[in-house]
């Protein structure tokens, strides 16, 4: 492990790409966030193992390119120390203890599942530590928890139903089918903005169906759903049982769309699930061929880094600028308190996700796109 490099200079906020590069590397010793000698700390809890690995990965390399970017002489700088929260409340709990108490971070990024999040999140607020998630979409039950808590990404609430409709009118579809994760705060939630945005659009479901995150095998579930002879499968899950529940709806002769939730914006659900993922539509936060020059610099950076940039990258990548921002719109100040104040002030921000504000709610706001699988790859669907 490398350690952060510190600079002595007051009102600097210290990002560290070097802190960055280590796969759950620890914070150095003695690196107290937000003193005006150190500089502020920021942690980064996001799940490098466990079921939502493939996301965690993506966020790293955004926030490690943010801070690069961040980090130019005259600049905001930050030193961001990431941990892994493997993708359990557990160690999300375990995680932003660490930051809050021994770190003395001044403010968090992630963690990376609402699930997560619910859990984790309560600490922090009650510490009064800033933080900032860039990847929670339940809708309810995330920054609810309290001031504290702000997100940059968009809920399915705010992305879903506009989904659907274009879905709709592109593919045409009367009838649906659903499955869902029943274990999962994100796939829950995802699953009642679903059912919700198919009722407003007249779309009768014809059945629901659930599974479990630790489950392989869908096909009881899956059969029981196509004797339904409906016009669309949806489904709300993360990105690994996506592929393996795409993959085995082919398997069994599933050749109508398939819809998704955020989960599947993944390229791991796209390489695990290979022709299967072919058609797939699903809402984004993200406009990957926006020609916004935040964009530009966004998917220079990450080309710089060797990464094939997604929704999750450009998220975090957009979290650390809206930190800078905060701390600018501060006056320089890198407190918990400053950041809190600064949070409140940043409006129309130009980001890769495009010019972002936070609604009142502390929630994002920018516009969504919706985008399709085509030839292994998701395209934007105009
Ligand atoms: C959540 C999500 C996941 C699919 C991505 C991290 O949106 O848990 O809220």
């Amino acid at each position: 492990m490398k350690l952060a490099r510190r600079w002595s200079v007051p009102f600097a906020l210290l990002l560290s790409a070097t802190a960055c590069k280590d796969q759950g590397s620890q914070a150095p010793a003695g690196s107290g966030g937000g003193s005006a000698a150190s500089g502020a700390v920021i942690g980064a809890a996001l799940s490098l193992t466990g079921p939502a690995a493939s996301y965690g990965a993506q966020q790293r390399a955004g926030i490690q390119a943010a801070v690069d970017d961040v980090n130019q002489p005259g600049g905001t700088k930050l030193n961001v120390l990431i941990e892994d929260d493997a993708s359990t409340k557990e160690q999300g709990i375990t995680v932003f203890q660490k930051f809050i108490n021994r770190d003395k971070v001044s403010a968090i990024i992630g963690p990376t599942l609402s699930n997560t999040a619910s859990a984790a999140d309560p600490l922090a607020q009650q510490a009064k530590v800033p933080v900032l998630a860039v990847s929670n979409t339940a809708a309810t039950g995330i920054t609810d928890i309290g001031s504290y808590i702000w997100r940059d990404s968009l809920t399915e609430a705010q992305v879903i139903p506009g989904a659907f409709k274009k879905a709709k009118e592109k593919l045409g579809f009367n009838t649906a089918a659903v499955l869902y994760g029943n274990d999962d705060v994100f796939t829950k939630a995802g699953y009642d903005v679903m059912q919700k945005a198919l009722a407003d659009q007249g779309v009768k479901v014809l059945g629901t169906q659930t599974f479990a995150k630790p489950d392989r095998d869908y096909n009881a579930q899956l059969t029981a759903l196509i004797s339904l002879k409906p016009d669309v499968l949806v489904v709300s899950a993360l990105a690994d049982n996506a592929a393996s529940i795409v993959s085995q709806a082919r398997q069994r002769g599933w050749t109508g769309s398939i819809l998704g939730g955020n989960g599947f914006n993944s390229p791991a659900f796209i390489k695990n699930a290979g022709a299967a993922a072919e058609g797939v539509m699903v809402g984004t936060s993200w406009n990957s061929l926006s020609q916004d020059p935040a964009n530009q610099k966004f998917l220079a950076a990450m080309k710089k880094a060797g990464v094939n940039p997604d929704q999750f990258s450009a998220q975090a990548y957009t979290g650390v600028i809206i930190l800078a921002e905060a701390i600018r719109q501060s006056g320089g100040k890198t407190g918990r308190e400053d950041i809190e104040a600064g949070l409140g002030k940043v409006k129309d921000l130009e980001t890769p996700l495009g010019k972002f504000s936070f609604t009142p709610n502390r929630d994002a706001r920018h516009d969504p796109s919706v985008q399709q699988v085509k030839d292994g790859k998701f395209q934007i669907v105009q």
